[in-house]
């Protein structure tokens, strides 16, 4: 853990937070834990804005330095490009909701395992997730919802899938803040995780139990 990068992605000092991001990718530090470390810094910042130190804006600003970070990441990493295996993965986060950084998050963490992930984006409507199911044909699909208010949203997103009979031989797993047991059984997932180590590990499962 680099308490510095954490502090500076937390502090939304840009220029200090990719400072300190080049210095770790120099000297080789693991792009896992760069990146778990933005996760850190990012519930700090997410607990600032409930503690009402932050304003939306804050939060709006410390995604972007999180996603622009990312992005660099994956040009910086070769690890980040190199998959090793055929299997695809389809991410997107569901329609209303364009919480994203927790999906980037996983989306990095797949690739860093040598998965193969094609990230659909945030606010992704059901014909859009259907197009890339068809396109991709994925062996997991990943829908991330962070908003209670989209539950229903995914279970239709899901239903569609079914009746386009596009969920033979793919598993869905959902992921973000409203992730259980109940929401998963409610909308017809495979699998569900809060935590993306989790979420990755939960897909390697799948894949090598061939499903
Ligand atoms: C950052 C943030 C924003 C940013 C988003 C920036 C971006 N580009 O993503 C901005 C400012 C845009 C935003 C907007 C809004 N937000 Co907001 N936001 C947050 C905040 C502070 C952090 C969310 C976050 O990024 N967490 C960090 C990531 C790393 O966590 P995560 O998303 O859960 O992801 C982890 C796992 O879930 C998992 N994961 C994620 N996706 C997936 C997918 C799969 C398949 C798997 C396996 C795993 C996985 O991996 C990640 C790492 O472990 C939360 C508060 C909080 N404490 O969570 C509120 C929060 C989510 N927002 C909230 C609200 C209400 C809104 C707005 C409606 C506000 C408004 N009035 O306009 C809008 C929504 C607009 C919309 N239509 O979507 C509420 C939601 C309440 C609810 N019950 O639904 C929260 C909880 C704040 C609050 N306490 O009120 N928000």
């Amino acid at each position: 853990m680099n308490k510095k990068f954490i502090e500076a992605i937390s502090n939304i000092d840009e220029e200090k937070s990719k400072m300190i991001y080049h210095r770790l990718i120099r000297d080789g530090v693991d792009p896992n834990l760069i990146t778990n470390d933005m996760n850190i810094a990012l519930q700090k910042v997410a607990r600032l804005y409930e503690e009402g130190q932050y304003y939306i804006a804050d939060l709006i600003i410390a995604g972007d330095l999180i996603t622009s970070l990312m992005q660099e990441m994956r040009r910086d990493c070769d690890m980040f490009t190199f998959t090793t295996r055929d299997e695809r993965i389809v991410v997107g986060t569901v329609y209303d909701d364009i919480h994203e950084v927790g999906k980037n998050i996983f989306v990095s963490m797949l690739r860093s395992e040598g998965l193969n992930v094609i990230d659909i984006g945030a606010d992704v409507s059901t014909r859009r997730f259907i197009q890339a199911v068809r396109k991709h044909k994925p062996a997991i699909l990943g829908i991330s919802g962070i908003l209670t208010t989209v539950i229903d949203n995914i279970k239709e997103v899901i239903h569609s899938i079914e009746m386009e009979g596009l969920r033979k031989n793919m598993k869905i797993i959902l992921g973000g803040n409203i992730a259980d047991e109940n929401f998963c059984r409610y909308v017809k997932a495979d699998g569900y995780s809060k935590d993306a180590i989790e979420g990755v590990r939960i897909c390697i499962d799948w894949l090598e139990a061939g499903n």
